[in-house]
């Protein structure tokens, strides 16, 4: 049986505003989620996260379910607005004490806190007076807020993650407006990822300059897609790299090599803004590990500007701006989002991000499924999510062989949650949950894990 490294990081991942509930307890500020799903038509159903899962009062029990599943680590995020209820200045104790009293429970339980700043729950006061991620001010208003999470939670809390996929931020919040605040824009994406990419770097430099005695680590979550060239043509293999390129080059470049992708230049000429000398010095290094959240892969083709495939099957960002066509193979599997299940797209990815980057140690932060569950005589058989999980990680189990540094996996999602746009209508989790009772199940996969976990390999 193949195993993995003995210190592999098993873990599982969550984020605030798809768990907690407790939308307006105890001095919480409003998020621009909270206003986003309030919208009619924006989310499926009109669900909202008002509820949710309702980690906020339960989170007890739900550390106790990740003992039992013999997790080594969990991934959760913080609520700004939950801290600090304005995004600024003031800070709210009881928001403080929530986040306090989670981290103590799972230290008690064993498990190593991961904690992501922020996964996409804005403060709305950010959003209506400063323009939120299109101004330059935000880029302070994180590092203050960074700030005081490292000085409240830092003595317990080792492993930090700036930012959780700053593209979905970008070309869903504000280019497809399909995610909050909902703008749509060819421009103001790139915008909005300059400021991330400086907040998540000054957030870094504050880190690592004032709290080193504390002796973490911090990095940022970055979110890609596999493209595999379509067919074997020159104008098709560098129609994927280029997609790859304006994916996760985007902003990975940035911290690695100091600057955006050579090719986003060329083809977004002033839409894409420039960093200053100071700037791109900041930038350079801070991440400690190159967090990754891979979901699925497609197929990249030369958009001959006939546009046949064009962006039928899905996302590929502003896809006019690459020049590339998505497409699927018909023979490969879907999950209930429509994502095609390609364990090999997985391994080659780590291994693009591996050469590219000079062999930086990875940490799978998300990789998940959602399929339609039944909770049927107290058990839900979802042989199809144990499938797919058992396929990714004999994945990462080969890319390790081959020498890349993954180091840990956090599968998506602990529990079934609030899946943004599409409300409670998707299931990810590896435990069920009852929205009407908020009553939690393992599913079978949790039980897959749980040996997987203790046998330390995914062949089981
Ligand atoms: C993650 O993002 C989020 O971090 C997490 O909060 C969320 O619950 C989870 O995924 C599940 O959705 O639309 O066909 O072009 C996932 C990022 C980016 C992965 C787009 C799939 C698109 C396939 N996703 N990608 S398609």
């Amino acid at each position: 049986m193949e195993k993995f490294p003995k210190d592999f990081i098993w873990g599982t991942a969550t984020s605030s505003y798809q768990i907690e509930g407790g939308a307006a307890l105890d001095g919480k500020g409003p998020s621009i989620w909270d206003a986003f799903s309030s919208i009619p038509g924006k989310i499926f159903e009109g669900g909202t996260g008002d509820v949710a899962c309702d980690h906020y009062h339960k989170f007890k029990e739900d550390v106790q379910l990740m003992k039992n599943m013999g997790v080594k680590a969990y991934r959760f995020s913080i609520a700004w607005a939950r801290v600090m209820p304005t995004g600024k200045d003031t800070v709210n104790e009881k928001g403080i004490q929530f986040y306090s009293d989670l981290i103590d429970e799972l230290l008690k339980a064993d498990i190593t806190p991961w904690v992501t700043l922020y996964h996409w729950d804005l403060p709305l006061a950010l959003q209506l007076e400063d323009d939120g991620w299109l101004g330059t001010a935000i880029v302070d208003h994180f590092a203050a807020y960074a700030n005081l999470c490292f000085e409240r939670f830092g003595d317990r809390v080792k492993n930090w993650i700036t930012l959780n996929e700053p593209w979905v931020v970008a070309i869903l919040g504000y280019g497809q407006g399909v995610f909050a605040p909902g703008r749509t824009s060819n421009s103001e994406p790139y915008l909005a990822a300059h400021h991330l990419i400086l907040a998540h770097a000054k957030a870094v430099n504050l880190y690592r300059e004032n709290y080193s005695y504390q002796a973490g680590q911090i990095g940022i979550t970055n979110n890609c897609d596999w493209r595999e060239p379509l067919t074997d043509s020159q104008q098709d293999k560098a129609a994927a790299e280029r997609a790859l390129e304006f994916f996760l080059a985007w902003f990975a470049d940035p911290i690695y090599k100091g600057d955006y992708p050579a090719v986003m230049k060329e083809r977004l000429g002033e839409r894409l803004p420039n960093f200053s000398a100071a700037e791109k010095e900041m930038m350079l290094g801070t991440s400690d590990f190159f967090g990754l959240n891979h979901y699925t892969t497609m197929y990249a083709a030369h958009d001959d500007g006939t546009g046949k495939n064009q962006n039928v099957y899905g996302n590929g960002g502003i896809s006019e701006d690459q020049a590339v066509d998505l497409s699927l193979d018909k023979n490969w599997k879907l999950t209930n989002m429509n994502w095609a299940v390609v364990p090999w797209g997985c391994k080659k990815l780590l291994a693009w991000i591996d050469e590219r980057y000079g062999q930086p140690e990875i940490i799978i932060t998300e990789n998940g499924c959602a399929y339609v569950d039944e909770l049927v005589d107290g058990e839900v058989d979802d042989q199809e999510r144990l499938d797919f999980y058992k396929g990714y990680l004999q994945a990462c189990q080969q890319a390790i062989s081959e020498g890349i540094k993954l180091k840990g996996f956090f599968a998506w999602s602990f529990m079934d949650n609030f899946e943004w746009a599409s409300g409670y209508s998707k299931r990810f989790g590896l435990h069920y949950v009852d929205f009407e009772t908020l009553e939690r199940t393992p599913k079978k996969s949790a039980l897959w894990f749980k040996d997987a976990i203790a046998q330390n390999s995914a062949d089981v």
